[in-house]
């Protein structure tokens, strides 16, 4: 669809920039907080590039006055950030650590008092391990309760200061890499047992929504799914239903529970054929329903390519954690499909398609699928950057990848896609779970490395000024720059 003119951004439009708790503060045991499953996981050798973790990050915990003024600098309508769950609730039920929520009190005021809005997530990965100790985290459905307290703590402690409200982050990655590729705690491999977790991930999802609704919450709620919308790699019938079956099992298994409380026809099938369907007891139904999101909140790096994997076919394959090109391997769901090979697409160093039409396809098939409103949750480019002798860093390729999804968000408007905002991954750099920190997405730069933190100094990147240039147009400069 080629428009003659595109439509503007909403005045309103939320341009923002994400992190999450693990990624940026640091302060790992401080100030009463408990420890997390990734705070335990990292210690395992092997799991992490360079045995790389979080206990310092960018020491935000202790920089983020520093942090937000640069966040007003470059004029920021919007920071997503997460709340660390064993921060505020060291075990992960009982006790709450005032200190804790005072942190994230103190943050919420700061970004306030310059007229940033926050965008709070509830949970991005780092469940406490006192609760996978006690009774295996998100294995057990007495996490659904658990979650329930610890969001309504936080709806009751912020309302009317927070108006934008992320349930999971990406439940679709943190329970496939945690029970199926093992890249994730607890490091399960086994697909039973990710299906049975993920039901109790989405009752949790929809009991929070439904706690955020009964304490009559003001603001807006909805997850953050990480989506890569599917191509079949040509017109082979064959390969088409290849492309299918990954929407179905990696787009639609998600967003119809989180949307309609109801798993899709044939992937649900398809698990009790294979004796992995999840336990449905009475009244869960009933509570997926009451889950319905505001808005849906979509995370997207790439789209995916697919052809046709036969029951023989291949598996699960070593990922690209290493920044060098070229080193991921094959990966597929034997009867299913198997990821293959875009020849149109360029990649990053991470072997990450970069596409911004994926975006475009994805926010329009949400949008005619569900009709929710969409924020961008994340969006951004991981790559090597350098920093000169005179502490720049000139980002062009970042700029250009950003540039070039904005742009594709502005088409989608233009098609009639309701956008609420558009956060970047990421502002500040930070740790890549599993790919340490030589793998850069921020506006600013910071300067430490795996092994060595150095000052953790902060420098603007090009994209920094960029960003604040695209900001104050409210996105008017980007057709004209797209043209150039
Ligand atoms: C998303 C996560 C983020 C972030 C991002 C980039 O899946 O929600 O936390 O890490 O991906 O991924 P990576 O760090 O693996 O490059």
């Amino acid at each position: 669809m080629e428009h003659n003119k595109l439509k503007p951004f909403p005045k309103d439009f939320l341009w923002g920039s994400a992190s999450a708790a693990y990624q940026v503060e640091g302060a790992w045991d401080e100030d009463g907080k408990g420890p997390s499953v990734w705070d335990e996981f990292v210690r395992i050798p092997g799991t992490t590039f360079k045995e790389t973790n979080g206990d310092v990050a960018v020491d935000n915990y202790h920089r983020y006055k520093e942090d937000v003024a640069l966040m007003a600098e470059q004029g920021l309508k919007a920071y997503r950030f997460s709340v660390a769950w064993s921060r505020v609730i060291p075990h992960g039920n009982g006790e709450v650590n005032e200190a804790g929520l005072k942190f994230y009190d103190n943050l919420i005021d700061e970004l306030l008092s310059y007229g940033i809005e926050p965008v709070v997530t509830l949970y991005h990965w780092d469940i406490p391990q006192g609760l996978q100790d006690e009774y295996g985290g998100w294995e057990s459905r007495k996490v659904v309760e658990d979650f329930t307290t610890y969001a309504a703590l936080l709806f009751e402690r912020f309302n009317g200061r927070v108006k934008y409200w992320v349930t999971l982050n990406e439940q679709n990655v943190f329970i496939s890499h945690g029970y199926k590729l093992a890249y994730h705690p607890p490091g399960v491999s086994d697909d039973k047992r990710m299906f049975a977790a993920n039901h109790n991930a989405n009752l949790a999802n929809a009991s929070a929504i439904a706690k955020f609704r009964e304490l009559g919450t003001s603001g807006k709620i909805g997850p953050s799914f990480a989506y890569g919308p599917s191509y079949s790699i040509d017109a082979n019938p064959a390969n088409v239903l290849a492309s299918e079956n990954s929407e179905e099992f990696n787009a639609h298994f998600w967003m119809d529970v989180y949307t309609w409380g109801e798993y899709p026809t044939a992937t649900w099938n398809w698990l009790e054929e294979h004796g992995l369907a999840p336990e449905i007891l009475p009244g869960d139904t009933e509570l997926l329903k009451k889950g319905k999101p505001d808005f849906m909140g979509v995370n997207y790096y790439r789209s995916m390519t697919h052809a046709f994997n036969g029951k023989d076919g291949v598996g699960s394959g070593k990922m690209n954690t290493t920044g060098e090109k070229g080193t991921s391997e094959e990966t597929g769901v034997p009867g299913l499909y198997k990821n293959t090979n875009n020849p149109y697409l360029e990649k990053t160093n991470w072997d990450w398609d970069i596409d911004p039409t994926g975006l475009r396809i994805g926010l329009r098939r949400i949008t005619n699928r569900y009709k929710l409103p969409i924020m961008i949750t994340e969006n951004g480019l991981g790559e090597y950057d350098s920093l000169t002798e005179d502490h720049k860093i000139h980002d062009e390729y970042r700029i250009e990848y950003i540039r070039a999804h904005a742009l594709a968000i502005q088409e989608a408007i233009t098609d009639g896609v309701e956008m609420l905002g558009y956060c970047t991954w990421s502002f500040t750099d930070l740790l890549s779970w599993l790919n340490g920190y030589q793998k850069r997405y921020g506006f600013v730069y910071v300067d430490r490395d795996e092994n060595d933190e150095k000052e953790l100094k902060r420098y603007k990147k090009d994209s920094f000024y960029w960003y604040k240039k695209t900001i104050e147009a409210n996105g008017a400069n980007l057709v004209e720059e797209q043209g150039k």
